[in-house]
């Protein structure tokens, strides 16, 4: 097939999970062009058949915005109408599927048909998408994509609960690729941050305010003062950097180490005890199935779909939105002894591997031939 990808180029979940998408599908000898405003950042090697087609977005001084959508739209046409797609798959609602309906009109007056797929990750649907300045358009392009993929059921009830869908959306889980995040401890890595008998903690995010991370350096303070072992390690970066560094300067934070944005990050995570998710919105949490495929387990909060992916009491613990109390007891739970620890590990491996990027890829080959099969011109 030749598919047409749609994504953010951004550290952000659903433009990591096109790329892996995107690479899986180049390996199985299908043709991948990526349409985005710059290249992905996982698309860090060369792939014979995986093409980046930039979307160029015109500056002019006019422009208060610049019209992304617009260019987008532009662009998507322009690579339709030469490398002839067979499927288009946009991810992220927002302004992916508006722009998505757009080249279809255009291609229509061509004579051209593009079958276009939706895939919803999360905010686009929970927090910028039915923002009233957005939600009537991403209501309608969902509707009018051949289409629709969602990450969780959590997300799934999301989308219909907020907008009025008309259109079938299928649940496709977020995947992960065992090559890349697998468990690889490494004691001259953990001898970098601390000692061997440290008990370390660990976030990855991009930092944003939906990501509470405030709450993860309070559970960790509170564990970190009855036992001085207990060290975080802070992965990405992002707006609420800032504020939580100033709030560890201000006091005693010694044990924190802010690594900044990493690639590569399935060694740092097999030297990590347990992963803490206190999200106050997650459609899936990706992030956490990465480091349980490490064997490390996770302490969350219970919303969206991360009790689709931390199975509380087997892989970790889910805890109410902002309840530090229970984080830290979950931690406690997990660290108490080594074989306690171990038993959790061993169940997010074996957990993590029903998420296998193996298993989930031909889902969406089969969801594509279905779509181009059933689309009409
Ligand atoms: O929150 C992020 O890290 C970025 C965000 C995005 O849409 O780019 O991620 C979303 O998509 C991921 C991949 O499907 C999911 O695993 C994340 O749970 C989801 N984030 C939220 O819902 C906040």
């Amino acid at each position: 097939m030749n598919v047409g990808i749609v994504c953010y180029p951004t550290y952000g979940g659903s433009g990591v999970l096109a790329t892996e998408l995107g690479i899986a599908l180049s390996k199985k000898g299908h043709n991948v062009h990526f349409i985005s405003s710059s290249l992905p950042a996982r698309l860090d090697k060369y792939y014979a058949n995986i093409h980046f087609h930039e979307v160029r977005n015109l500056q002019y001084p006019l422009f208060e915005y610049t019209p992304y959508e617009t260019a987008l739209a532009s662009k998507i046409v322009d690579v339709m109408t030469y490398e002839k797609l067979d499927v288009l798959h946009v991810h992220y609602a927002v302004p992916h599927a508006s722009a998505a309906f757009m080249t279809k009109q255009i291609l229509k007056t061509k004579g051209i048909h593009i079958p276009v797929i939706t895939t919803l990750h999360g905010t686009d649907i929970t927090l910028v998408g039915n923002d009233p300045s957005y939600a009537p358009v991403v209501e309608f392009s969902i509707n009018m994509s051949d289409g629709v993929t969602a990450v969780s059921h959590s997300l799934k009830n999301d989308t219909l609960y907020r907008f009025n869908i008309e259109k079938e959306i299928q649940v496709i889980y977020n995947f992960i690729d065992k090559t890349k995040f697998t468990r690889d401890y490494n004691p001259e890595l953990k001898k970098l941050f601390g000692k061997e008998d440290d008990i370390f903690l660990v976030h990855v995010s991009n930092f944003r305010p939906v990501k509470r991370i405030m709450d993860v350096i309070k559970t960790w303070e509170i564990l970190n003062q009855e036992n001085p072992k207990i060290k975080l390690l802070m992965i990405g970066d992002g707006p609420e950097r800032q504020k939580a560094e100033d709030f560890c300067r201000g006091g005693n934070c010694g044990d924190i180490h802010f690594l900044g944005r990493r690639d590569g990050i399935g060694k740092l995570l097999s030297i990590c005890d347990v992963f803490i998710m206190p999200s106050e919105k997650e459609s899936f949490g990706l992030a956490a199935l990465e480091a349980m495929a490490c064997g490390v387990p996770v302490v969350s909060s219970d919303i969206g779909g991360i009790p689709e992916v931390n199975i509380q009491g087997k892989t970790g613990y889910v805890c109410a939105l902002g309840d530090i109390e229970s984080m830290v007891k979950g931690v406690k739970a997990i660290t108490k002894d080594r074989a306690t620890w171990e038993q959790f590990s061993q169940n997010c491996i074996e957990f993590a591997d029903s998420f296998d990027i193996n298993e989930v890829v031909p889902v969406y080959e089969q969801f594509y031939q279905h779509v181009i099969k059933e689309s009409v011109a």
